[in-house]
């Protein structure tokens, strides 16, 4: 009983707590490989493949796949991918272009993403334009900048390939240049009989200051399921044999979602001790109203959000407020008498001045 209670403690302060938000981050798997991470429980993670190719008559051609996958277990998350121009639909009769695939994945050893050492996951998984039950044990093992991952991969009907079921390796490596940048590379293929392997080369970015990241990346992979992961695009003779393109990963707290039905009651705001309020300004609908006040030295503005959005009071000439939610607020004292501008640093088009006398 203590235990659960201790264990739904630590879940509830993960599903609360201001601090980092565990995304997954591009910086420690390539672009064709799933790899090893899971969500926490209680986030969603939605990320989005978006690969083209532009043929000589200049018409483009779109590959895109949409993942979501959520946490709802520690080292347990379930998923699906959906892409909407599978190999099935540019090269094979089938009934569709859109492939979707649903899958679980369980992080059977190893510390969350980002830590030194090896890591191992098994992803069930079921592709329903295939009819195919498919599945990977996918390895990776980080050490200092460097993240080499490996993957094995069954499928029981494979898309594009043919025949019976087939298993596939997969193999990546991931270098960090810096904290906010790595570059990837990565290759997968279907054991015999021989069909032509996948392949990608990725620069990924973590967005500094979010929990977003972003690639840019060339491959020759249709999907990013399972299946789509293992063969390449111009296996089935169609003309593409490069699709250049992006990935972008979105990690949702659902617990911020509440905020929309149930805003967060406005919290009082210290007015810096000695100080009087000489003005009020409200920020709604992405402005700071009034933009401009003036005020005496020696007295404090307090500033109020209203908006649903998070925003900053940050001086151009120095720091400012932090990242002020939905009913909080922020106030500063001015003693010496000028013109101080000032921007929100999420919405730098939100500007406002105070002129002190
Ligand atoms: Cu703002």
């Amino acid at each position: 009983m203590i235990r659960v209670r201790k264990g739904l403690v630590w879940a509830l302060a993960l599903a609360v707590s201001p601090g980092a938000l565990a995304g997954q981050s591009l910086l420690y798997r390539s672009a064709n490989l799933g790899g090893t991470w899971v969500p926490d429980a209680g986030v969603v993670q939605f990320n989005f493949v978006h690969r083209f190719y532009v043929d000589p008559n200049h018409f483009v051609s779109n590959f895109p796949t949409f993942t979501l996958a959520a946490g709802v277990a520690r080292n347990v998350a379930i998923g699906t991918v959906f892409g909407t121009k599978s190999l099935a639909g540019i090269g094979r009769a089938a009934a569709s272009n859109n492939e979707t695939e649903v899958y679980a994945r369980w992080r059977v050893f190893g510390a969350p993403e980002g830590s030194a050492g090896l890591h191992a996951s098994v992803t069930p998984a079921y592709n329903f334009l295939a009819q195919s039950v498919d599945g990977e044990l996918g390895l990776d093992w980080t050490v200092g900048h460097v993240t080499v991952e490996g993957a094995a991969r069954v499928v029981s009907k494979p898309l594009g390939a043919g025949g019976g079921a087939r298993a596939a390796l997969a193999g990546g490596v991931v270098t960090r240049v810096n904290r906010y940048v790595a570059v990837s590379a990565d290759v997968g293929s279907f054991l015999s009989p021989t069909v032509l392997a996948a392949w990608s080369a990725a620069v990924q970015i973590a967005i500094p200051g979010s929990p977003h990241t972003f690639a840019f990346e060339v491959s020759n992979a249709a999907t990013s399921s399972i299946q789509g992961n293992s063969i390449g695009v111009n296996a089935v003779g169609a003309p593409p044999s490069r699709l250049y393109g992006f990935e972008f990963t979105l990690p949702l707290r659902l617990k911020r979602f509440g905020q929309l039905f149930h805003p967060a009651p406005p919290a009082p705001v210290q007015v810096p001790a000695g100080a009087t309020v000489g003005a009020e300004v409200t920020m709604r609908g992405f402005r700071f109203t009034a933009d401009t006040v003036t005020i005496s030295a020696g007295q404090a503005v307090r500033w109020t959000n209203v908006d649903p959005i998070e925003h900053t009071i940050t001086f151009d000439d120095g720091p400012g407020s932090a990242l002020i939610p939905q009913n909080g607020g922020y106030a500063r004292r001015f003693d010496q008498p000028g013109t101080y501008v000032y921007h929100c640093t999420p919405h730098p088009y939100m500007k406002g001045v105070v002129v002190v006398r």
